[in-house]
Order: structure tokens, then sequence, then C-alpha cells
């Protein structure tokens, strides 16, 4: 398969976009090679500017839950385009969007919507941060939650892929307040809250980790940071950006029992557009501004045809759909271990629903710790091995592949077939 005409748009791309790219781990450097431009998206299948085809397992990193150009997205998205694409002020569609949400997610009692997951975090730790009166937050290694200043210390996804500690540009005085803790280690919890349980604001988590591949939560370690937080005064922030209408229609914490106090979310409920959201309790949200002297605001906030997106993505969601999701990913899971058990390399794969996480590892993966001495370099020939069969996966160890309403038997059977091939090849 040939891949020149992406090649000749990469050089194109990186004289005047920086690394090429838009956002960084789509660079692809850390599986090597150049990146793939795509032109074309059809349920679960992606085409490349040569005319390659792929089955697509990054969904535009989870945020197409049904597949590319789901046909009543594309209607939704056409119909409210014809009559206009943007006000800067309200729409019928953010108020059905957001009853949606509250409706599925019990702990929204109210919401804003913003235009990323990156604006909807920093939104909901300004937030916390105003409502308790307090500066500290507690995060965990290799969680991503978007760019903003104090979350990228020992973050996930790019930060993991390009092995950088931190970001240049972020000064001591913007993490002063950010604690990192390891993932999954309730102990840690317990005793930093027990240290400045009074000072810490929130505690903010991706209560399935997702960009550190896949780390699902340990037995208790959730429950553990809810009673930290209750018993401090301190707010709970699930991160559900990646989790939310992914694991379930009611998120992580529907999943696992745990109301947080102010969820974020975005991917999913943009239907493949840009959009991200927070919302909590009643009287948390009733501080954002105009309501409240908690500052927020966006030109494209609420966008109506991100809006339109999301409602026809949502609505096409019950229990068939996470039944099928459900059945297919654990296919793939179960086929990739039986592969990797017969051909050898030692494989780890963490799943929850239709986040599927892959390490080349030969102990389980529990933490950000764990991630990282898994062997990447062992998951770049993966994925190199994969793509020339035609299956395009996350071009990074340190993220999810996400399996769509629109991936067929027929697709994992074939994919679990090439992962044989390309391990063989390997070994
Ligand atoms: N941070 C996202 C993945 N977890 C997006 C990466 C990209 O689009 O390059």
């Amino acid at each position: 398969m040939g891949r020149v005409k992406s090649a000749a748009l990469y050089r194109r791309a990186s004289k005047v976009m920086v690394g090429g790219v838009s956002s960084p781990v789509r660079a692809f450097k850390s599986v090597g090679g150049t990146p793939l431009f795509f032109t074309k998206g059809k349920g679960a299948h992606v085409w490349d500017e040569d005319g390659n085809r792929y089955t697509d397992y990054v969904c535009s990193w989870g945020a197409l839950i049904h597949g590319h150009a789901q046909p009543s997205v594309v209607r939704g998205v056409e119909r409210r385009t014809r009559k206009g694409s943007s006000f800067g002020a309200p729409s019928r569609e953010e108020v059905t969007l957001a009853e949606l949400i509250c409706r599925s997610v019990s702990s929204i009692e109210k919401i804003r919507f913003v235009n990323s997951g990156t604006e909807a975090t920093m939104s909901a730790l300004r937030l916390a941060r105003g409502f308790t009166k307090r500066a500290k937050v507690v995060k965990f290694e290799g969680c991503y939650h978007g760019h903003a200043d104090p979350f990228l210390t020992k973050a996930g996804s790019g930060m993991a892929t390009l092995d950088l500690p931190a970001s240049a540009g972020v000064t001591s005085g913007e993490i002063a307040d950010s604690v990192t803790l390891p993932f999954n280690d309730a102990g840690a919890v317990e005793s930093e809250f027990k240290k400045e349980g009074d000072e810490i604001a929130a505690a903010i988590v991706e209560p399935v980790a997702g960009n550190m591949g896949v780390v699902p939560p340990a037995k208790g370690f959730l429950d553990a940071l809810r009673r930290a937080c209750s018993d401090s005064g301190s707010l709970l922030i699930f991160d559900e950006v990646i989790t939310g209408f992914r694991v379930g229609m009611g998120g992580a914490q529907a999943l696992y029992g745990i109301k947080p106090d102010i969820t974020t979310l975005g991917k999913i409920i943009g239907g493949g557009f840009p959009v991200g959201a927070y919302g909590g309790r009643k009287d948390i949200m009733s501080l954002v501004s105009p309501e409240g002297p908690v500052y927020q605001a966006g030109t494209l906030s609420g966008n109506p045809v991100a809006m339109a997106a999301g409602i026809a993505t949502l609505r096409l969601l019950n229990v068939k759909t996470y039944g099928r999701l459900e059945r297919t990913s654990r296919d793939l899971e179960e086929g990739l271990v039986s592969v990797a058990g017969r051909i050898g390399p030692p494989l780890v794969v963490n799943r929850v629903g239709s986040m599927v996480g892959v390490f080349f590892s030969s102990r389980p993966v529990t933490n950000f710790k764990d991630a990282k001495e898994a062997d990447t370099k062992a998951y770049g020939r993966f994925f190199w091995g994969m793509l020339k069969g035609g299956i395009y996966l996350p071009p990074s160890a340190f993220e999810t592949l996400f399996v769509s309403s629109a991936h067929t038997s027929a697709d994992i059977a074939m994919t679990v077939n090439l992962a044989a091939v390309s391990m063989r090849r390997q070994s």
C-alpha cells in the first residue's frame, strides 16, 4: 500500500503547521514514520489520501461511537447547517442536548457547554476553587485532563507519548497547587487528604483512565476518593470526556456507582464536532456566570451544529447498542489475548466496555508506572504491522482503541487474524 500522497501532504504541512499536525499524538512520533492524511470515513472504515482503506480503532479518539458519517448524525448536521451554523446566542438544540444529558447522567443537574474537553476541565477546576475557596487540586499520574496549566504534570496522552514529565511554559506557580498521586492508590489518597484535606478544592480523575492506554479503577479506589473528598469538603470531579456515554448511558459514574460533584464531558456528546461540557450539582453550578461569580464564556459554546450532532448521536444510544459494543469489544479482547497466548509476545489487554488498551507487558497494568514499563517499541511494531494490513490503531501506546457500533463481527475477526500475522512477524 502506497502512502505517497500522505507523505507529500505531511511535507507541505510541516512547512506551515507546527510539527505538520494540529495535535501532537497524531504526528506518529512514538511509532515512527509519518502520519496518514484522511479523506473519507464511513462506518468503521476510513480512507487515506492514497485511497487505502483501514478499519478504524481511533474513531476520532472515541468521539464517533457510531462510526463515521452515521446517516442520522449527518442528517441532523445538514438540517441545522442549512438554517445557519452559529449565532453566538441561545438555540433550541442546546436545551435539547442539555435535557438529554441531565436525564442520562444523574449527578448532572445543570450543565454548561464549552468547545473542548480542555475547556471543560479547566472550567470545572475554576468552579471547584470558587465554590470551596481553596486552591489545591489532586490529580493522578497518567490521567490526562487536557492541556490547561495545572494539569500538565506527569500527564498521559501526548505528554506520555513524547515522554514529557512537564510542559515548558508552565510556571512553577501555576502547578504549585497541583498534587499528583499514583492512580489506583487508595492509601496515597487517604494520606494526602489527611495531610492537607482542608486546602484541597478538588480531586479530578478519569474514572477509567484512557490516556495511558486503558487502566480500569481498582476495586475501592473511586470509593476511597469519594470518601476523602466528602470528609474534607473537597469536590470530586469525574473527567468523563472519554467515558461519558462510552461505557454506558450514565457514564463511568453509573457503572461504578459513585456520584461525583462535577462531571466533565466531551467527544461523544458532540458526535464528532468540537464540544465539551461541565455539569453537576445545582448549588455548585449556580456559581458559574451569569448566575454566579465564577467567570467562563465562549463565542462558539453550545454551537448549534455540534449540538445537533450530539443530539443525533445520543438518540441512537440504547441498551442494544451497548450490548452490541460489549460483544464486539469482548471478542476483540479475547481474540488478541488468545493470539498472543499462541504466538508469544507477552500481552495485557485491559478493557472496559468498548475501550480497549493493549500493552506489551508480562504483568498486569494498573497504573502509569506499569504502563510506562510496557514495551512501547513492540507496540510501535504492532501498530505498523496492523497498518500495513489495513487496521488503523492509535499511533501511541498511551491511548485507547475504540470500538464503534459500526464495527461488525467480521471487522473484529479480520483484526484478530491480522494481529496474529503481525505478532508472528514480530516474534
Ligand atoms: N489527546 C487526544 C488523545 N487522547 C487527541 C490526540 C490527537 O488528536 O492527536
